[in-house]
């Protein structure tokens, strides 16, 4: 069957420019039938806040069959929806919804591997070593005497060797958990799989893909040890090949009628490297991970959003601008922390005191810049509603197979998926009728979307405020800014027509810029004067 794009006409509107997406975690987000994970029916019951709320499209996290080893990062079918999440007929019925409210529909693509649940792997396990069937993953023999060691000194982003071992004695690679084998994407086979799954999804009307570890596809055949080596030019990361894979996929997207995308995951050290995915035939926009990873200091900050301007310039490609993921430690908690607000997977520092008023109010400022910066904006769920990171899941409840797999070193990305409060008093704030499949702090009675609406100085009515305004101010989205000169510790910028940007990072108060209104502040000003950790938006002359 075939759905057509109603809200992506012919008619160019390069809407991806300056989209603000809404990422959604499907089983932390809503839950429709009690079971205490979030679902499709859940996604669809909250449709209309979110056109409320004033994004352009919801990005979804895997959202297909999966034993849910890395919550939906372990597709075992590309072509269906997780059972516990909905069916397909539901999912249809969810585009339309949200394309009739005026939202675009972006899903998770995870080319770089699949789950060992997967018919390919489990063909590939039946049919024994030098099969065709084992060409699709990379297996390989072990080194040492009788092959018990892995074949190389890759290292699992998840913790632990990238290859584990199969009952007849060969080896797989999996740069993830060991449930996650990679696919082989030097064989033609996973290539043309690719290219019929995204013609299957556009076919049902999706506008785009986010595409996991962008950067990952291609490893280099010959396999070669890293020495311990993490960054540089890898055998398994940004490998030139990669590009063909982007350039064929462009061709499909363009292929098909309204503006379909393709957005990347890509967490390259280089931005020059980076910018390269984003070349006119690859992809249209990718994750801006020097910007999420950038402490609250403002020569940090205009140094990345300067340098996030020029690498994207090269390409003609939009920036996009992003505070959290379902990966990293939420950003209020990252803010509010004594020491360094950046964030690295290397050390996640949970644990750390943290001021969550402070963090909050920078939160409230940081939004507001992002949402001002040219390009487009990404929202992760909650971060509207202000939710901080949990860090204090008890041991055996955490599910995230980086805590196991880092043997408990590591303590994972559950923190930041703690299913949504939504309404009432209590655990589970209307998540759902049942359980949650994490547990809620009682704290965040305060913080569900109920509480929040009926305050005009929530988190959540700062959001409604800015996303609104953004989409009909002619100076924000799409385009240019210029820094205005101003003290070491503020970010300033204007943008064509009339409005300026200042974001307060140092201890004290600043003097506002000559202007003839105000139009929107992340909290109260002092007078005519910018208190600290504080944005606003400004109407100049
Ligand atoms: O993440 C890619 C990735 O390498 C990191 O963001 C990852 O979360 C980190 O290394 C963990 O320590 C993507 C997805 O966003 C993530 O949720 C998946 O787990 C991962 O790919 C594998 O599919
Ligand atoms: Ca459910």
């Amino acid at each position: 069957m075939s759905v057509t794009n109603e809200i992506s006409p012919d008619t160019p509107t390069a809407w991806w420019r300056d989209a603000a997406i809404y990422q959604v975690y499907i089983r932390s987000f809503a839950d429709g039938n009690g079971d205490g994970i979030g679902d499709l029916a859940g996604v669809r019951a909250h449709l209309p806040y979110l056109a409320d709320l004033g994004i352009d499209a919801i990005w979804f996290c895997p959202w297909y069959p999966s034993p849910m080893d890395d919550g939906g990062y372990d597709v075992s079918d590309f072509r269906d929806i997780e059972p516990t999440f909905g069916t397909l007929a539901e999912a249809e019925l969810l585009i339309a919804e949200a394309h009739e409210l005026g939202i675009r529909i972006i899903i998770d693509i995870v080319p770089n591997h699949a789950s060992d649940e997967h018919p390919w792997f489990k063909a590939a396990l039946a049919a024994g070593p030098g099969s065709p069937e084992r060409e699709r993953f990379w297996f390989r023999p072990g080194r040492g005497e009788n092959g018990e060691l892995p074949p190389n000194d890759w290292q699992s982003r998840f913790g632990g060797p990238a290859w584990t071992r199969v009952a007849d004695g060969e080896w797989f690679l999996h740069l993830y958990s060991s449930r996650q084998p990679d696919f082989n994407w030097t064989s033609p086979e996973v290539h043309a799989e690719f290219i019929d799954i995204l013609k299957f999804w556009f076919d049902r009307g999706i506008d785009g893909f986010r595409i996991d570890v962008a950067d990952g596809l291609i490893k280099d055949p010959a396999l070669p040890d890293v020495n311990g080596l993490t960054v540089g030019p890898l055998p398994f990361s940004d490998m030139d090949g990669v590009h063909e894979v982007y350039r064929a996929w462009r061709k499909i997207s363009d292929s098909y009628p309204g503006e379909r995308i393709f957005v990347g995951e890509m967490w390259l050290p280089d931005p020059i490297r980076f910018a390269r995915y984003l070349r006119p035939d690859e992809m249209h926009s990718a994750f801006n991970f020097d910007f999420l990873s950038c402490p609250w200091e403002a020569k940090r900050l205009r140094e990345v959003i300067q340098s996030s301007m020029d690498s994207h310039s090269l390409v003609g490609a939009p920036p996009t601008w992003v505070l959290s993921n379902h990966d990293v430690t939420r950003h209020v908690t990252r803010y509010g922390r004594s020491g360094d607000t950046g964030f690295e997977f290397a050390d996640r520092r949970h644990g750390t005191p943290v001021d969550r008023d402070l963090g909050t109010r920078r939160a409230r400022a940081a939004a507001l810049l992002t949402m001002a910066l040219p390009g487009g904006v990404y929202v992760y769920q909650g971060e509207e509603l202000g939710l901080w990171e949990i860090e204090d899941i008890p041991d055996e409840l955490r599910q995230d197979p980086v805590f196991e797999r880092t043997k408990h070193a590591d303590p994972g990305r559950d923190g930041c998926r703690v299913p949504i409060p939504w309404g009432g008093t209590k655990p589970p704030f209307s998540f759902g009728t049942g359980g949650t499949w994490l547990p809620q702090p009682q704290d965040w009675a305060a913080y569900t979307a109920e509480a929040e609406a009926a305050d005009p100085d929530s988190m959540l009515s700062l959001y409604r405020k800015a996303l609104h305004i953004r989409r009909d101010e002619p100076a924000l989205g799409d385009g240019e800014m210029s820094w205005v000169v101003s003290l070491a510790d503020v970010v300033a910028f204007s943008r064509d027509p009339g409005f300026t940007c200042m974001v307060n990072l140092s201890a004290e108060p600043v003097p506002l810029p000559r202007h003839e209104s105000i139009i929107l502040a992340s909290g109260p000003l002092q007078g005519d004067h910018l208190p600290p950790d504080t944005a606003v938006w400004l109407r100049t002359f």
